[in-house]
């Protein structure tokens, strides 16, 4: 199988662009598309990656778009309201997300819980929702999703946010079993350990707590995350990747927990 760059995207729009993974692969996708769109709550980021584009692509036409994913009605709105040369999205990646807390399920803020279901499953699905119909009338078009490996696999403290990423995987598998027969592509992305701002918005914005995770490793980069959204991307049309599960070679999975102070008094 070999890259195709005339398959690739010609308008993309990429949730969660002023950070980390959407960031990374804004700065990817431009070398290939058309135009691009930049969504994520922090316009002054979005235009600092917009200016950047802009200079390194020339051809490259961005439109940044700061809003809040977690707004109903702002999702409803969005395809009304890009740019007449925006509307038509032939690749939607759904990167916007967070992890928030590492608790017990027991003493975990119920306000974060919200937070993380409204912007990990609702507005993922709010914002396919309002794209797809376009994508079907032109029978053209990719979602990307990102699910985590916190999806595929347990651990303490995951609790609602490897809910929220299991939830994706599920929602990406069924989009292509209803897409059956159209020429549109879904994928879902699962990055191990990355090293980003999410630990920092997951530690509430404590640096040393954040820093910690990746301490002695060699975790993902953004770069590299970005990298499988193009390759997923850029393959020939008639190749749909699933799902992709990707971690840096220091990650694997634990041996099972067991509580050895339990035994029966007999
Ligand atoms: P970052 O924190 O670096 O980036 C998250 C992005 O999401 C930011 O651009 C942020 O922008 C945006 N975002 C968050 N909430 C909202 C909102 N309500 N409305 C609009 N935009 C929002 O994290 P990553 O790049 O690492 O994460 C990207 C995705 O990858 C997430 O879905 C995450 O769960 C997933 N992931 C991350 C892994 C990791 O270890 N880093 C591993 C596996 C999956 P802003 O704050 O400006 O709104
Ligand atoms: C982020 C990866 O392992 O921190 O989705 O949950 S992990």
């Amino acid at each position: 199988m070999t890259n195709d760059n005339k398959q690739s995207a010609k308008t993309v729009l990429i949730t969660g662009a002023s950070s980390g993974f959407g960031r990374a692969a804004a700065l990817r996708l431009a070398q290939t598309a058309g135009q691009i769109i930049l969504l994520a709550r922090r316009q002054s980021r979005l235009v600092e990656l917009q200016k950047v584009i802009e200079q390194t692509f020339p051809h490259v036409k961005v439109h940044s778009h700061a809003m809040d994913l977690r707004d109903d009605v702002a999702v409803d709105a969005l395809p009304t309201i890009l740019p007449e040369t925006f509307r038509e999205v032939d690749l939607l990646v759904n990167n916007a997300g967070l992890a928030l807390g590492l608790n017990g399920a027991w003493e975990c803020s119920l306000q974060e819980w919200d937070d993380m279901l409204m912007t990990n499953c609702r507005a993922l699905v709010r914002l396919t929702r309002r794209l797809l119909p376009g994508m079907v009338e032109r029978n053209r078009g990719h979602i990307i999703n990102l699910g985590s490996v916190a999806g595929n696999w347990p651990y303490p403290g995951g609790n609602v946010y490897g809910a929220t990423k299991a939830f994706v995987q599920q929602f990406s598998r069924n989009l292509r079993c209803d897409l059956l027969g159209k020429n549109i592509r879904v994928t879902n992305i699962e990055p191990g350990m990355a090293d980003t701002e999410f630990s920092l918005v997951r530690f509430s914005g404590d640096k040393a707590k954040a820093d910690k995770v990746y301490e002695g490793t060699r975790a993902l980069s953004a770069e590299d995350v970005a990298e499988t959204i193009f390759w997923a991307s850029s393959l020939p049309e008639h190749v749909n990747i699933n799902t992709l599960e990707v971690m840096p070679v220091c990650q694997a999975w634990a041996p099972f927990a067991v509580n050895r102070e339990m035994a029966s008094p007999d």
